[in-house]
């Protein structure tokens, strides 16, 4: 495909950059980032993750874009440090497909030594691709990465074919609640009656929750009430270019 190719150039054409969205406490508090791709096409113009991902999950290109990523994160955490900066944590989104991987994770692992970052700075997200996968494999990268001290997530939690599961056998700390439950939450009691069983779910096994993609105080409110004290989404900010990051994380100093 078209944009495969185009895709397969972004990197050597410096067309990738990141954002960073916070991940804040009910009062605002910043507890973390996660770190977003964003590509400027220089044939096509921008075009959202939300299309060119899916296709290189599909083609596999995904991987040679999550390894970029990876490193451009551990740079600028590298550089916020030296600037004498506050930092939190990064979280990067994984795809099923990068954990299929044969070197994956060492790639992950040289990153941070090269730039001397703890593994607690850097956070996994793991999102479901829908690529079939070598559940296998996708379990011993995650638990080498967990030993390793990469704070391990599930994404998008809810709507995926294997949230439960993985819940269960990998070694998980935390869990993203998907937005569509969040979504209004605060009108609907069947929203907040699965958010609830969720969170109880979370509280027996110690995994911590965020709720993301809040969009009002009302939706805050409620969530605080369930027992949710982690939040993402545009009612406490939008993903921000990494000057505003730094800003941010200067005020937090
Ligand atoms: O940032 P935005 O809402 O436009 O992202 C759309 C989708 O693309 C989201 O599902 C998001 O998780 C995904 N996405 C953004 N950046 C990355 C990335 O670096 N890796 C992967 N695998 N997905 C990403
Ligand atoms: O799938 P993932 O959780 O990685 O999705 C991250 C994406 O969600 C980002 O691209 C971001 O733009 C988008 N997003 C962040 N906050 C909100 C929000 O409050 N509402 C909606 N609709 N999307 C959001
Ligand atoms: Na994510
Ligand atoms: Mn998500």
């Amino acid at each position: 495909q078209e944009i495969n190719i185009l895709l397969n150039e972004a990197i050597s054409n410096n067309e990738l950059s990141i954002v960073y969205q916070p991940k804040v406490k009910g009062d605002g508090r910043l507890v973390g980032v996660e770190a977003l791709l964003r590509w400027h096409s220089k044939i096509i113009g921008i075009v959202s993750p939300a299309i060119f991902i899916p296709i290189a999950e599909k083609s596999g290109l995904v991987t040679q874009l999550t390894l970029w990523l990876v490193t451009a994160v551990c740079e600028q955490l590298h550089r916020w440090q030296q600037d004498g900066l506050k930092v939190v944590p990064v979280a990067i989104n994984v795809s099923g497909n990068d954990l299929d991987q044969e070197y994956f994770h060492e790639h992950l692992v040289n990153s941070l030594v090269e730039f001397k970052i703890s593994p607690q700075l850097v956070e996994i997200e793991l999102t479901e691709s829908s690529r079939s996968l070598d559940h296998g494999k996708a379990l011993a990268t995650t638990r080498y990465l967990a030993n390793w001290g990469f704070c391990i997530t599930l994404d998008d939690f809810g709507i995926g074919y294997s949230g439960l599961s993985k819940l269960m056998s990998y070694p998980v700390k935390k869990v993203k609640i998907d937005r569509q439950f969040i979504k209004g939450i605060h009108k609907d009691d069947r929203k907040a009656k699965v958010v609830e069983a969720i969170i109880a779910m979370c509280n027996v096994s110690h995994v911590e929750i965020l709720a993301e993609g809040v969009e009002e105080f009302e939706e805050v409110d409620k969530l605080l009430l369930l027992g949710c004290s982690n939040f993402q989404g545009f009612v406490f900010s939008k993903p921000l270019d990494a000057e505003r990051t730094s800003g941010l994380l200067k005020k937090q100093n």
